[in-house]
């Protein structure tokens, strides 16, 4: 086991990209390995068998194999001067993380890719939930602060953990996403996608 915690990651996996953002973020030095999902390494699967990513494995041996976990070690290391897995604990914030990482979920899956899902309703059923679930209460929860992020003035960690799902929904149909009624999640996600951290974890690196 080396000195510094070891990542397996896949560069547009959206959970991978949170865990990659929250370590960046904190601070944190590591050393992040990118798979192919459809050849994972045998020793990341030794490590963790249920075989998603992202996994990270601290150097005593200790695998934190969910994001949410990922992010939430990230953060208590110390590197958190801004308090950004504090300020991500309001009942509002758990709830949205919550509904993201379930119901908006399985719709965006279904809208993202319906070929993969045996599924009686169609595409617009699905975008619209997924509008209905997660996106107007971003929306109302982003104007009624009037603050920019979901942190308040400054983003937390719920702001890093939805964005990333929030983009895929978004790159489906941009032009379609660009002309919702949803003017401060528009902003929001604009915001994000040119910030220097996003930058920073979805950077290529070299082989
Ligand atoms: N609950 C997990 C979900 C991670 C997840 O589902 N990752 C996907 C990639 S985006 C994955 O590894 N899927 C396995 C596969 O496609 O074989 C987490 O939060 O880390």
């Amino acid at each position: 086991m080396g000195s510094t915690p070891l990542l397996y990651t896949y560069r547009r996996c959206p959970y991978a990209m949170r865990a990659r953002m929250a370590l960046l973020q904190a601070g944190i030095a590591f050393e992040a390995q990118e798979i192919a999902l459809r050849d994972k390494p045998p020793a990341m699967l030794a490590l963790s068998p249920k075989g998603t990513v992202p996994v990270l494995v601290l150097p005593d041996g200790t695998v934190l194999e969910q994001s949410l976990d990922i992010m939430r070690w990230a953060f208590a290391q110390g590197g958190d001067d801004q308090q950004w897995w504090a300020r991500a604990q309001s009942p509002a914030n758990l709830a949205l993380q919550q509904t993201c990482d379930g119901l908006f979920k399985y719709h965006l899956d279904r809208y993202k890719y319906p070929q993969r899902f045996d599924d009686t309703k169609d595409r617009e059923h699905h975008r619209q939930e997924a509008i209905a679930v997660l996106l107007e209460p971003l929306e109302r929860q982003l104007q009624t602060q009037a603050q920019a992020q979901l942190g308040g003035a400054m983003p937390c960690a719920v702001d890093v953990g939805i964005f990333p799902f929030v983009r895929q929904f978004a790159a489906v149909d941009p032009a379609w996403f660009a002309a919702l009624p949803l003017p401060a999640l528009q902003q929001w996600l604009a915001g994000w996608l040119v910030h220097p951290l996003f930058a920073l974890a979805m950077r290529k690196q070299a082989s």
